[in-house]
């Protein structure tokens, strides 16, 4: 045999040995130590790791908001998945705009929190005939089930009765109420609204005198409770809120009046912010309803089974308690919005 032919027989023996070795180090490696790399597909599924997520946020009105962004955030960290995020600042035209982008972009998977029920139909369209599938999060839409496939959020219902049945105990089945509405047309405020008047309506003893929107700010639910003492003042016995920066912001224009807010005036409020723990613990509110914020783990657990063609429920709730403020400072520092 030539000086080549033994040169390549050579060099053919030691590439098949370098392969043979190098399929036993990654057989012996995935019998012996943990793999470290993350492959991109298992059986054809994508993982976190190849994941590509839109998610359209309302913006950054509340507390609750903060917190419910920084859990998206957080978990799309921890999880390694490639996320577009985009803050509408409560308004529906910036979040349209977003979700376009993301079709454009071929994301995976949208995620929206609707600022409003209404005027989606056309863009949730667009991304159906475009293959991409929308997860509903914290807020649903009005649009047909066929344009969603998933929503993961409260039963703001069930939040308004609870509110509606600690209001009752509170008053003793009759007075006057202020009611603190959300951001006009949003689900939270439209359900929580009904919630409430579906227990309250068994009293005929109880009222509410007053109703209007304080848009879920502190702000705005403060300017709105001074303008509501000044022409109903002493007539006032409690007030609702449908979130509890809306309440904080009335503890403060109830105080400016010269009143003290959890005892001249009672207060019920939703969210379980941290701050509203405070509030009850200074004796100012008299209870808050839970509203879980947390949702960024659910949320890409979903996303990932959506990517991958698994069924998932049309609806997934939420499960949430009602807070009192003879336990509010135990719970407070387990808090984590
Ligand atoms: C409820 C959420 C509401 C909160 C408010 O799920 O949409 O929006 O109750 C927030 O604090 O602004």
């Amino acid at each position: 045999m030539n000086l080549f032919l033994r040169s390549l027989a050579k060099l053919l023996a030691l590439l098949s040995l370098g392969f043979f070795m190098a399929a036993c180090t990654a057989k012996s490696g995935s019998d012996t130590a943990d793999l470290t790399w993350q492959p991109e597909e298992i059986n054809g599924k994508k993982t976190y790791a190849e994941l590509v997520v839109g998610y359209s946020q309302i913006g950054a009105e509340s507390e609750w908001r903060i917190g419910n962004t920084a859990s998206i955030l957080e978990a799309a960290e921890n999880l390694g998945v490639e996320l577009l995020f985009s803050d509408g600042q409560q308004r529906q035209e910036n979040q349209i705009r977003a979700i376009r982008t993301f079709i454009a972009q071929r994301v995976d998977v949208i995620g929206v929190s609707p600022v409003v029920e209404t005027g989606w139909e056309s863009v949730f369209q667009e991304a159906k005939d475009a293959g991409i599938p929308i997860i509903l999060v914290d807020r649903r839409a009005a649009v047909s089930e066929d344009l969603y496939t998933a929503y993961l959020g409260s039963d703001f219902i069930e939040e308004g009765k609870n509110a509606g049945r600690v209001m009752v105990d509170l008053l003793g089945g009759e007075g006057h109420i202020i009611e603190l509405v959300g951001t006009v047309g949003s689900a939270p405020a439209l359900d929580r609204y009904a919630g409430f008047r579906e227990i309250i309506q068994e009293y005929p003893g109880m009222k509410i005198i007053a109703s209007e929107s304080g848009d879920f700010t502190r702000a705005k639910g403060e300017e709105v409770m001074a303008d509501l003492l000044k022409l109903y003042g002493d007539e006032i016995d409690a007030v609702y809120a449908h979130n509890d920066d809306m309440a904080i912001g009335a503890i403060r224009a109830i105080e400016a009046y010269g009143l003290k807010p959890g005892e001249d005036i009672k207060i019920v409020s939703i969210d379980a912010i941290r701050d509203a723990f405070q509030m009850m613990i200074d004796g100012k509110l008299n209870a808050t309803i839970e509203c879980n914020p947390l949702l960024g783990p659910q949320f890409f657990e979903l996303a990932l089974k959506v990517a991958n063609g698994e069924p998932v429920p049309k609806w997934i709730p939420s499960e949430e308690g009602v807070f009192f403020p003879e336990d509010a400072a135990e719970i407070m520092p387990l808090r984590r919005y």
